[in-house]
């Protein structure tokens, strides 16, 4: 079951079939702990609606804070420790990387954030920019996962290599973040073989392709939700974006017009072009 924000309200798709959430707004239904079962048994009761148009689709986010976790994959220590390293940041990413404590920060919010489709956006002041494509669960306020959705975590890593306290500015601006296309509502966890692919396309050429499986996340993510949570409530519910597996080799850096499409098979795929 997949949901959608649309202009025209909220859907629910299943096989093929779209139903019309009637006046809920996404905050409404993400703040319940009961979403997959409420959801079910919401389409069970109602009648299809007509076809949803790709075109129409918006970021799936309302009041929602989006948080990320880094270096959960071993690909993403060795990049950060490179990228780093005239810095003397090789330590530090290696000891995040084993420490019990995940490193977890402050990533978006619904004004920075576009859905497929939209533009996202490279810093002006950064000169080696890519995309993360993450994993991103979505939490209840109390803490469930009750769904998944894809996400970009664009990031500069000039301006995150110089300094690691220069990560939020490296990671939080206008266009940094992508969700979608639609949130997989469910109650069961992702299969471990589930792979992560990453396509960016430049002059209807493909400069990049890789991917990874679900199985080489590091960190479990009731984990990474139980450290998110602790002192820190989400009344509107939650993005946890869960690091990124990977990385485009050091020459490579985004430019304008370039294609990322980044495809979880369960949810869908993510395309945004870079402004
Ligand atoms: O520590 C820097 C950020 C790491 C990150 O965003 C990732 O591993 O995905
Ligand atoms: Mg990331």
């Amino acid at each position: 079951m997949r949901l959608f924000r649309t202009v025209e309200g909220i859907f629910v798709e299943e096989d093929g079939q779209h139903y019309h959430t009637g006046g809920n707004s996404l905050d409404t239904l993400l703040s319940r702990d009961d979403l997959p079962e409420y959801l079910a048994e919401f389409i069970a009761g109602t009648k299809p609606t007509t076809n949803l148009a790709y075109g129409e689709v918006l970021a799936p986010i309302e009041n929602q804070e989006v948080w990320a976790a880094g270096v959960t994959y071993f690909r993403s220590r060795g990049a950060r420790m490179e990228e780093a390293k005239d810095a003397g940041g090789g330590d530090f990413y290696d000891r995040v990387y084993s420490a019990e404590r995940p490193e977890l920060f402050f990533k978006s919010t619904a004004s920075r954030t576009v859905g497929a489709g939209g533009k996202v956006q490279i810093r002006r002041d950064a000169r080696w920019s890519v995309p993360e494509p993450e994993l991103t669960l979505v939490v209840s306020p109390s803490g469930r996962i009750v769904g998944y959705t894809i996400g970009n975590d664009m990031s500069s890593r000039d301006i995150e290599g110089e300094n690691p306290l220069y990560l939020p500015q490296a990671k939080v601006y206008n266009g940094s973040c992508a969700l979608g296309p639609g949130i997989l509502v469910t109650a069961s966890p992702l299969a471990q073989s589930t792979e992560i692919k990453l396509e960016i396309e430049r002059r209807e050429k493909v400069e990049f392709a890789g991917s990874v499986a679900l199985s080489e996340l590091k960190r479990d993510p009731e984990t990474l939700i139980e450290y998110l949570r602790r002192d820190n409530s989400f009344p509107a519910g939650c993005f946890l974006m869960t690091g990124t597996g990977i990385v485009p080799p050091s020459s490579f850096t985004l430019a304008s017009g370039d294609l990322i499409r980044i495809t979880i098979e369960p949810i869908g795929t993510l395309e945004n072009e870079v402004a």
